[in-house]
């Protein structure tokens, strides 16, 4: 299985940890969007990141490479099959995607940090409102959800906490500040989850790339 796309992405960071955590062997090839790469091309059409290769089965999307993963690979399991703890999994997953990454997590790391990587002018007023305004009450909601839990739904690592944790990279690299203190189940949590081994390799080529 092949995996493209730069890992400075969220959702490509969240495909390949979700896969590594399955201790799956695949191949991960950090193209950035829209790569003139025809293998890439026809993975995903649309240009975007993260895209998959299995054998002769194309596959774009996050959320759709990792359930095909999920399918394909059982075990261990990272989305659950009782329908309440399922339903919560996709939830959190959908809730990165569109709330924290769609929201002031995506607005700061563009502006601050991937305009420039597009030849664009980030909007440095937009990305400042976001962190004062926007992150606050997406982080007193975690905050709540998380409680004095180790993982987001149940008593194992899921989809739900690579899905969440792996954004705060991005705010980290985006110099974004958050009031910590204000916030210690979230910031021990995000500490746990991307302390995990699936995460390492990642990390490392991010900062490799935002120059940390
Ligand atoms: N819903 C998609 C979003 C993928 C996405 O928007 N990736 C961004 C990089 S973070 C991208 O490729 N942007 C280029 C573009 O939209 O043309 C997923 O979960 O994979």
């Amino acid at each position: 299985m092949i995996i493209f796309g730069a890992s400075i992405s969220p959702f490509v960071r969240k495909a390949v940890a979700f896969a590594r955590e399955k201790g799956i062997d695949i191949e991960h090839r950090p193209v950035p969007p829209h790569a003139d790469d025809e293998d890439f091309k026809a993975a995903s059409p649309f240009g975007k990141i993260p895209g998959m290769i299995d054998g002769d089965y194309y596959l774009a999307d996050s959320t759709a490479i990792i359930h095909y993963v999920e399918a394909k690979h059982p075990d261990p399991a990272l989305i659950p099959n009782e329908p309440q703890a399922r339903g919560r999994v996709i939830w959190f997953d959908k809730f990165a995607d569109t709330i924290l990454v769609g929201g002031p997590a995506g607005t700061i790391f563009f502006n601050r940090v991937a305009a420039k990587f597009f030849g664009v002018e980030g909007d440095l007023a937009a990305a400042d409102t976001a962190e004062k305004e926007g992150l606050p009450p997406v982080l007193d909601y975690l905050e709540g959800a998380i409680g004095n839990r180790d993982w987001l739904v149940g008593d194992t690592l899921t989809l739900a906490d690579i899905a969440v944790a792996g954004p705060f990279k991005n705010l980290e690299y985006a110099n974004t500040v958050i009031d910590w203190d204000a916030y210690p189940e979230t910031k021990a949590y995000v500490d746990r989850v991307l302390a995990r081994e699936s995460f390492a390799e990642l990390l490392a080529m991010d900062q490799a790339m935002v120059g940390g």
